[in-house]
């Protein structure tokens, strides 16, 4: 793809500048050196605002604590990045919930397609004391959850066919859409209910799987999509926002108590400061990466209410069947803040 020079680096929106760190520095409890994994790039809001993070945390300690963020999943995916944690070999990272339910399986509710009906709905249903409840769950497992943010609404990207229709995905004349899902059975089960032939797999192999054709395609947000340059192996995309996909900041425990509670209590603030920047940047970054990937030469399809309802109609037996696994109750719950959001 023969891009302008300008375009090959207008990787980012006009995005808001962070709040100013303001705040009294902390005292002296010792110097601690964080070392952070994320799956995502330099240009990603995940990635921007846990520089931020650490920039918190630098100037309230006087350098005491610094963080340094490795970013393009180089140190490993979720999955692996989280058993870092726990052993102690690394000190944060930042999976989307989906990676998560292996510890604690009520996050898979976050999975449940069309649960979350716009952005405002969603963050409600974040900063409520629902979400607090879930990430308690995390209690014992050696992973310390410091706050929820956003990996954001999930579109279909394709290399075979324009897809308008459940049809489309499963190609009635033609094979099943091959799609690479997250490592999360509710995923699993959304493309197989679509038609789809799915395959989970670790977000660092994605690009090459892509590239070389073992799968079709993929979903993630448009952001993720331009960011990690999926538009450069990836022709079509659907507007489908089937899912939108936490992510959730965490801590080693095995550094969270090496921590006096004064720095403690600094990186609960730093992360909920962070987590709310990443928020912003999302929302921000969102139409226009799906811009940018239109002007990169994707074609995308926008659906219009009857061919969303058809999608919406498809996964319903996935309701079906991981409501009672998930918890009626729960999903009750996040139902109530999404109508109460919706007042
Ligand atoms: C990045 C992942 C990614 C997720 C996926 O660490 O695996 O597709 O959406 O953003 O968490």
């Amino acid at each position: 793809t023969t891009l302008t020079l300008g375009m090959a680096h207008a990787q980012s929106p006009e995005l808001s500048d962070p709040p100013e760190i303001d705040g009294d520095i902390v005292g002296d409890h010792g110097t601690h050196t964080l070392r952070m994994g994320i799956g995502l790039s330099e240009n990603s809001p995940q990635y921007i605002s846990s520089q931020y993070f650490g920039e918190i945390l630098e100037k309230r300690t006087d350098g005491r604590i610094t963080v340094n963020v490795f970013p393009n999943s180089q140190l490993g995916d979720d999955v692996q990045m989280m058993e870092m944690l726990q052993t102690g070999t690394l000190d944060m990272t930042y999976p989307s919930s989906s990676a998560a339910t292996g510890y604690v399986e009520e996050l898979a509710v976050f999975d449940l397609p069309f649960l979350l009906p716009s952005r405002e709905a969603a963050i409600e249903v974040l900063q409520s004391d629902v979400a607090l409840e879930l990430l308690e769950g995390f209690e014992g497992s050696g992973l310390k959850p410091l706050a929820f943010s956003e990996n954001g609404y999930r579109q279909l990207s394709n290399s075979a066919r324009p897809i308008e229709t459940p049809e489309d995905v499963a190609g009635l004349d033609v094979r099943g859409l091959s799609v690479r899902t997250m490592e999360n059975p509710v995923h699993l089960d959304i493309w197989e209910t679509l038609g789809a032939n799915p395959t989970p797999m670790a977000f660092g192999e994605l690009f090459s799987a892509m590239e070389q054709g073992v799968v079709d395609g993929q979903e993630n947000p448009w952001s993720t999509i331009l960011t990690s340059n999926f538009h450069e192996v990836q022709d079509y995309g659907t507007e489908t926002r089937h899912v939108y996909t936490p992510f959730i900041m965490m801590l080693s425990e095995r550094t969270w108590d090496r921590m006096a509670p004064e720095y403690q209590e600094l990186v609960m603030e730093a992360a909920r400061q962070s987590a709310e920047y990443e928020m912003q940047l999302s929302a921000e970054y969102d139409t226009w990466s799906r811009e940018q990937l239109e002007e990169r030469g994707m074609q995308i399809t926008r659906l219009n209410d009857e061919q969303l309802e058809a999608f919406q109609e498809a996964v319903q037996p996935v309701y079906e069947k991981w409501a009672p696994r998930i918890g009626e109750e729960l999903i009750q719950d996040i139902q109530a803040i999404v109508d109460g959001s919706s007042e």
